[in-house]
């Protein structure tokens, strides 16, 4: 029909390593798609401005510690707890750019040696990102861009285990986009691939749950 009742906007993700540019890719995204004149938003996990948030900021800075398992479900509870305004969100028409999401709750907390399917099956019934990108460096080479904090997970060694863990999560709804090109080359590519992914929502792409 040409009635536009169904356009919705896009779940974007942003997935890679602690340095691989998610978090100025991100910003790039949001200020194309603005200049586009779509209505599109910024988030992030974990977002530490709840209080569920907050009890995660005191863990990645060492302020509190937390049982794997622990953390593991807050990290998905801080996602469970904005679910119904991220579905009122895109339903009504706006695209959110997610910088990390279910993949890095599962892929960190693997590499602590929790099973993936333990670890995923907290994360049934999220919303299903549309696209999901991933900036695929080496862990050698993202240390060597330096800035590492000094949370929790920023070591070379967790990261080699952390990018194992990634790969196995690999499904349709991943593009893997070398992050060692060039900034402008690697935001070109991404450019091609949200937009793509923005019209097939606008057309009525259905809105699915994890894990599919
Ligand atoms: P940044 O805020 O710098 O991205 O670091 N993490 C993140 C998890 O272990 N589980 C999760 O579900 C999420 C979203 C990745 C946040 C750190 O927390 C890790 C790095």
């Amino acid at each position: 029909s040409g009635c536009n009742s169904e356009s919705r906007g896009a779940l974007v993700v942003l997935e890679g390593l602690d340095r691989s540019g998610k978090t100025s890719q991100s910003s790039r995204l949001l200020t194309y798609l603005e200049g586009l004149g779509h209505s599109v938003e910024l988030w992030r996990f974990p977002d530490r401005s709840t209080n569920v948030g907050q009890m995660i900021s005191s863990y990645l800075s060492n302020k509190s510690q937390l049982d794997d398992h622990t953390i593991h479900l807050l990290f998905s509870a801080n996602r469970w707890e904005k679910r119904s305004l991220m579905e009122t969100k895109l339903k009504t028409g706006t695209t959110l750019i997610v910088d990390r999401y279910s993949y890095s709750g599962v892929a960190f907390s693997s590499a602590k040696g929790l099973g993936d399917e333990w670890c995923k099956a907290p994360e049934i019934g999220l919303l299903a990102p549309d696209l999901v990108l991933y900036l695929d460096i080496q862990p050698e080479k993202a240390a060597e861009r330096g800035g590492y904090g000094d949370e929790k997970y920023e070591q070379l060694e967790f990261q080699r285990k952390v990018a194992q863990c990634y790969q196995v999560l690999h499904d349709a709804s991943w593009k893997i986009v070398d992050a060692c090109q060039p900034i402008e080359d690697i935001e070109k590519q991404l450019q091609e691939l949200v937009l793509e992914c923005v019209m097939a929502c606008q057309k009525g792409k259905p809105l699915a749950n994890l894990w599919s």
